[in-house]
């Protein structure tokens, strides 16, 4: 299988973040696509190739033009401002608060991040976008023929809405990738998120659409960021109900009680029979992530890559969570041989 990667994810690196009001070193650091990549060569995977460049009008076809706008000067304005650390939002936008467009920076940056784990940072722009690339790339290697292919994307994306960042997430990748999928031709594509996080980005961009199913097993937003998405009962409304289907358990289950509901996903997801699948691919719900609850081992992610490749789709793989540096790569080739059907 393909992998897209490129070294300019590096671009983004926040150094500390922001974990329940202390500042830690950053768990999503630039280490985590570099071990991933550095596996892929040592067990042969396959060939590893650079994104392309794809213009702003397909990340448009997702993200609205002001949020891009304000990613894309971001930086530029907060040094004007005098800043130069990290930016965070002050306060967050709510409903109730009103829905105007500060022209401050300072008002910008609280108008379009959802929470504060989600630093902008001098390079942040530049990574984002090339981790667009990557996705869009591979999802194009897809749509040429491929069976599968993974993009390596860092940053991750499942958790950007169409205007605001958060939870480590600028642009939402997957949801760029099954747009571009929908506007090469598809008529139906379907986007399962097995990071231990729900993907309330992915979730929020699609919920009134039938075009993109989107399923996703995660910790219980009772328990678990992000917190206000993820329940059972959010099944899409409008032209979308039906087309949207969470699956949250409880911290602490094994593979046993994850694989369950990863199977009833699946038979859904063959109902909604999809001309593509997009797999938002975090591997956080490994048993040694340092941030999430799930005890999945890394025998279980060779499963899920059987599993995977037992369903017969055009699969576009797309990086997500995964904080056990040491284990990442192993969890993440795990996963793609075993959809391969080979076992290293
Ligand atoms: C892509 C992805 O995996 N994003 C995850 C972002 C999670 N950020 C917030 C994690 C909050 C963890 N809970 C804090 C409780 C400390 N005792
Ligand atoms: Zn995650």
């Amino acid at each position: 299988m393909i992998t897209v990667f490129t070294a300019d994810h590096r671009l983004h690196d926040s150094k500390v973040e922001l974990f329940a009001g202390k500042l830690v070193p950053s768990f999503e650091k630039p280490e985590r696509a570099d071990v991933v990549a550095d596996r892929i060569r040592a067990v042969g995977v396959g060939e590893i190739v650079p994104p392309r460049d794809f213009p702003l009008d397909v990340l448009a076809r997702v993200h609205s033009r002001s949020y891009l706008e304000f990613l894309g000067t971001f930086w530029a304005q907060w040094t004007a401002a005098g800043y130069a650390h990290n930016g965070y939002p002050t306060c967050e936008r709510t409903w109730w608060m009103g829905d105007r467009a500060p022209g401050c920076v300072e008002g910008q940056v609280s108008r379009h991040c959802h929470d504060f784990a989600a630093p902008l940072t001098s390079g942040t722009w530049r990574a984002a976008r090339a981790s667009a690339n990557v996705a869009l790339s591979a999802q194009e290697i897809v749509r040429k023929g491929a069976r599968a292919a993974f993009g390596l994307c860092r940053p991750p994306g499942h958790h950007a809405y169409i205007d605001s960042c958060g939870g480590y997430c600028y642009l939402n990748n997957a949801a760029i990738a099954a747009q571009a999928c929908l506007d090469d031709g598809a008529a139906r594509v379907a986007i399962l998120d097995v990071d231990f996080h729900h993907g309330n980005g992915t979730q929020a961009i699609f919920y009134r659409r039938s075009d993109v199913f989107y399923g996703s097993v995660h910790g219980h937003p009772d328990q678990c960021y992000p917190y206000f998405l993820g329940y059972a009962d959010e099944r899409g409304s409008g032209s979308g109900e039906g087309f949207n289907r969470n699956y949250p358990l409880r911290p602490g289950v094994d593979g046993r009680a994850w694989f369950a509901a990863l199977e009833e996903l699946l038979k859904e997801i063959r109902q909604y029979g999809p001309d593509e699948l997009i797999v938002s691919l975090g591997v956080d719900a490994f048993e040694g992530d340092p941030i999430s609850r799930f005890r999945l081992s890394s025998t279980d992610f060779s499963r899920l890559g059987e599993c995977l490749g037992a369903q017969g789709y055009r699969t576009v793989f797309v990086f997500e969570g995964g904080y056990a540096v040491d284990a990442l790569g192993t969890n993440v080739t795990n996963v793609l041989e075993g959809f391969e059907g080979r076992h290293s």
